[in-house]
């Protein structure tokens, strides 16, 4: 297959890397990411041990491939979508944080899209080296839920690659399920700089279980069925298997880099809102994380 990695930050190498040992891939990534891979290719550490040789570009315009895979931060969206509408390709799939990329990626696209997750721990270690931290899982599926032919193909080709892939009929439910891991984990990690397996910890669980259950709260009054224990068992299942990583979130903070707050913990706050329910821990950690970009004059939507 012929895939464009739109994205190759940390879990876009990542992903990115482990498919080209299968597949013709692109990635479209920053220099100097990008000339490094172009000039010594991609090496993969920790878990996966390899070199590749994908293409590697910054300019994302007019690429033609069977698979677009979308792993750009959540609010660089609108603008991957932009760019990736000067391409063709026969199906689009996200692999992001956060809610919401999918649909604009489907306000702008006319391919299919699909939705993923992705449970794998990635670290750039420096320009053309990317560390696995943490073996995970890959689910995807139609953005709308329900069953496809592309669903599967694409599912197929990710899983003949090494990555365990899972696709999966009930994408909404999985999409919010990986939002309560995220609400949970990545900003209580990022605002006190410590590893995953921290929100294992007495003070720190109840923050993060607090905030998995008013997700799992918002996503019941969204119609999808995802119970608190589900949520909860969720997040602390991702904490423990990833206890040594730095979230992504602890990542950007410590690069003082914009966070995904919003696509996180602000969608929940949002979402809670249009529906007239109260979740005073998301809107906590959003406010603190957003006072922390401003204080770095990071703009934070
Ligand atoms: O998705 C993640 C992230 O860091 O953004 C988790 C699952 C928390 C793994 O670190």
């Amino acid at each position: 297959m012929n895939i464009v990695v739109f994205g190759a930050g940390s879990l876009g190498s990542l992903v990115g890397g482990a498919l080209a040992r299968e597949h013709d891939v692109t990635l479209v990534a920053r220099d100097p990411h990008a000339s490094a891979v172009r000039e010594s290719g991609l090496r993969l550490t920790g878990q996966f041990d390899d070199r590749v040789r994908p293409e590697a570009t910054t300019d994302g315009r007019s690429l033609d491939a069977d698979l677009a895979v979308v792993t750009v931060k959540s609010f660089d969206t609108p603008v991957a979508a932009e760019t990736l509408s000067t391409g063709s390709f026969d199906a689009v799939l996200s692999l992001q944080n956060g809610m919401g990329n999918e649909a604009i990626l489907a306000d702008r696209l006319d391919n299919p899209i699909l939705a993923g997750t992705a449970s794998y721990g990635a670290v750039l270690q420096e320009p053309g080296v990317v560390e696995c931290t943490g073996l995970g899982a890959i689910v995807l599926g139609t953005r709308e839920g329900g069953g496809s032919q592309i669903a599967d193909r694409v599912g197929e080709a990710v899983d003949r690659a090494g990555l365990e892939t899972t696709v999966a009929e009930d994408m909404p439910r999985r999409l919010w399920e990986k939002l309560a891991v995220n609400a949970g984990i990545n900003a209580v990690t990022a605002l006190t700089r410590t590893e995953n397996g921290a929100v294992l910890d007495a003070d720190a669980n109840d923050l993060a279980r607090a905030a998995a259950r008013e997700t799992a709260r918002v996503a019941r009054a969204d119609d999808v069925r995802l119970s608190n224990r589900a949520a909860l068992a969720a997040m602390e299942n991702v904490a423990a298997a990833t206890a040594a990583n730095t979230s992504s979130m602890h990542q950007d903070v410590r690069a003082d880099r914009r966070t995904e707050i919003g696509a996180i913990n602000g969608y929940v706050v949002d979402r809670a809102a249009e529906l007239g329910i109260e979740v005073p821990t998301n809107r906590a950690l959003t406010a603190l994380v957003r006072t922390w970009e401003r204080g770095r004059g990071i703009r934070s939507e």
